[in-house]
Order: structure tokens, then sequence, then C-alpha cells
């Protein structure tokens, strides 16, 4: 098994068995430590040693889903100035400015990994990391935030309290405070469609099309079907996921196969049913094509939501730049003192 050598700027802590100048022969010890870990279903910490594999697929996984977070605000984004009450804008802000922190968090989380935020955002803006399929479908209606609260937040709540247990330590921890607050945003997702639902006929139909639009897609986010899941065993064993893709998918069905009642509107879907016989419900197929295309960077609005993405990076550069001087100021400063000092 390969050492695990931390990236430039990124010093291992010296007392973890990985640490650059650690020996070799560590790595048995670290293996064993780490299954042993595993085994018990207990936390990984960062200084603890980790398989490389483990460290990688942490890295994928954390950092795919920090990106989805700051580009999900985009979507909600584009309806604070059309929101249709003062109190509704401020919701919807309040909202928005949630997502920009669970991706703090997670970045946070990736950066224990010895990954730097800097490398994840430059994957981000040149394309080459994935963010979740849902954010490249537009919103094009006030209803659509109700959908997405309703929907969107209630799969991520369905796959991330799970989470709340993965094995590595700092990803745990940050998605008990991400599924917080992801519960008060999938309510008053809920609170827009029983309005709307409880509304004028146009009102209705309009809450109507917006969870017709927002099913399958939510439905994709949990991932492929599980035989087509590459990443799912190996995540399974490690304790990362605890569920796969499609027994998440299937409770969540359940959830909202329930909830639409409430609401007094359909999903749109005749095969949902409980098979009382594997306690599972079940669904009608979904089209794996369109999840593979939007994948692939042609979805929707995956062109939009990757350049306004970068805009947004290019036009914060001077933010950086300024905090960087501040800090080389702040360094300078310290130096000089404990010059003075000696
Ligand atoms: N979209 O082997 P699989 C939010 C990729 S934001 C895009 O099953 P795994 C919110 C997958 O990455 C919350 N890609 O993978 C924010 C893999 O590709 P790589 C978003 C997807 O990791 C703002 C390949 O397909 N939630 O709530 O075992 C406003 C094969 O998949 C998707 C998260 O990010 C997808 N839907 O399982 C409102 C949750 N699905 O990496 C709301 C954290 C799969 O091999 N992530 N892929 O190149 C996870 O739980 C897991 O990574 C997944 C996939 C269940 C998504």
């Amino acid at each position: 098994m390969a050492r695990i050598v931390q990236p430039a700027g990124q010093p291992a802590p010296t007392n973890a068995p990985n640490a650059p100048d650690a020996p070799a022969s560590n790595d048995a010890a670290g293996q064993a430590n780490f299954d042993a870990i595993i085994a018990k279903d207990s936390r990984v910490e960062p200084k603890d040693w980790m398989p490389e594999a483990y460290r990688r697929s942490l890295v994928r996984q954390i950092s795919q889903h920090a990106h989805s977070e700051i580009i999900g605000m985009q979507p909600e984004a584009n309806w604070i100035t059309r929101a249709p009450s003062l109190k509704r804008k401020s919701i919807l802000m309040a909202k928005v400015q949630d997502e920009a922190g669970h991706g703090l968090y997670l970045y946070s989380a990736a950066e224990t990994l010895g990954t730097t935020r800097d490398d994840m955002m430059d994957a981000l803006v040149a394309g080459k990391a994935r963010y979740s399929s849902i954010f490249n479908y537009p919103t094009v209606t006030w209803a659509d935030m109700g959908a997405i609260g309703w929907m969107v937040d209630g799969a991520a709540i369905c796959n991330q309290v799970p989470l709340c247990r993965a094995s590595y330590g700092p990803y745990g921890r940050a998605m008990v405070r991400v599924c917080k607050e992801e519960s008060f945003h999938q309510r008053q997702g809920f609170e827009i469609l029983l309005e709307l639902a409880h509304g004028t006929p146009e009102q209705k139909a309009m809450a109507q099309d917006a969870v017709n639009r927002w099913y399958a897609p939510s439905l994709m986010m949990f991932g492929p079907p599980d035989d087509d899941s590459p990443n799912s065993k190996q995540s399974m064993a490690w304790n990362i996921k605890r569920f796969s893709n499609d027994e998440l998918r299937s409770r969540f069905v359940g959830m909202l196969a329930e909830q639409v009642k409430v609401l007094g509107l359909t999903l749109p879907d005749s095969e949902i049913r409980f098979n009382e016989d594997t306690k599972k419900w079940e669904y009608g197929p979904l089209d794996w094509e369109e999840f593979k295309e939007v994948l692939a960077g042609r979805g929707p609005c995956n062109a939009q939501r990757l350049e306004r993405r970068r805009s947004a990076h290019e036009d914060g550069a001077w933010v950086r730049e300024a905090a960087a001087a501040y800090h080389d100021k702040q360094l300078a400063k310290q130096a000089a003192e404990q010059k003075a000092a000696a």
C-alpha cells in the first residue's frame, strides 16, 4: 500500500501516522488501526492513517457535495428579486445564504483531507468537477421554489441524514448541521406549495406543473440504479454511505407519496405503490439517458450554471487578493514584533 503524502502546503499533523516523514512500516499498523475503526463503526479523523483510496473517494464525494451546494444557490437566487412578498423574499434569501454556508462547511471538511479549496474551485470552474444533476434544470415559475424546497431539499435530507453517521468525522459532523437547516428548507418549500395548492385554480395548476417537472430529476439525485453505481459497494464497506441509491430513492418516493396527499396535488407517476412483500415503495421507470446527458454537461442549464459560477469567481478575485494581502501584512507585523521582542 502506498504511503499517503500530503500535497504541498498541507503538512500532515506531526502526530499523524501518515506524515511524510513517518516510516513506511507504519502502513501496516495504520491499515490495522483503520480496519479496526471501520469494524467498530467508529470515526476516522484527519490525523488518522487512512488508505489512499478512502481519502480519494471522500474528496470526490465531499467536493462534489460542496459544489452542489454552491451551484445550487443559482436556481433559487433567480427568484429572490421576484418573490411575491417581502416575507417570501427574506426567507428565500436566508435559504440561499444557508446553501453557501453548507458549501463552506463541506469545502472545509474536504480540506482536512489534504486538498485545497483553490484546487477544488479551479476544477469546478474548469468544468472538470461534478455537482448534483438537479441544479441543471431551470426555475421557470415561483412554484419551483416550493417544489425545490419540498422535493430537492427533501431528497437531500433522505440522502444526508444517513451521512451524519459517515465514518469520516469532519464530513459526518458537517452533515448534522446541514440536515437541521435542510429540514427548515424542506418545510418552507412544502408551505409554498400548500398555499399555492389552496389558492386560485391558476395557482394550483402552477404548483402541480412544478411538481410534475421536478419529480423525476429529484429522484435522480440519489444517483444511478444500484446495478450501475460503481462507487456504492466500496463506500458502504467503508461506512461512508449507509444505504444504496435505490434504497434511499424508494424511501423518498414513500415520503412524497404520503405528503402529496396533504398538498392536494398528485405525483406524475401512476406506478407508485407500496410492495407489501418487499416492504418497499416502487415507482415507474426513470429516464436514465437524460441523467447521463445532464452528467455529460448537456442538461438544460449546465452551460449557464458554469458560466455564472465562473464570472462570480472572477468578480470575486479582488476579495481574495485583499484577504491574501491582509494575511501577508499580519504575518509581517507578527515577524517584526517577534524580532523586536527578541
Ligand atoms: N448528480 O457510483 P455512484 C442540496 C455520479 S445539495 C451528479 O452511485 P456515489 C441543495 C457520481 O458522483 C446536496 N453526479 O456514486 C443545495 C459518480 O461519479 P464519479 C447534493 C452524480 O458517490 C442547494 C457516478 O455518478 N447532495 O441539497 O456512490 C439548494 C456514479 O454514481 C449524481 C449530495 O451531493 C447526481 N445526482 O453516489 C437546494 C450528496 N449521482 O464521482 C438543495 C452527497 C451520481 O465516480 N453525495 N453521480 O465521477 C452522495 O451521497 C453520493 O455521492 C451520491 C452518488 C448518492 C450522489
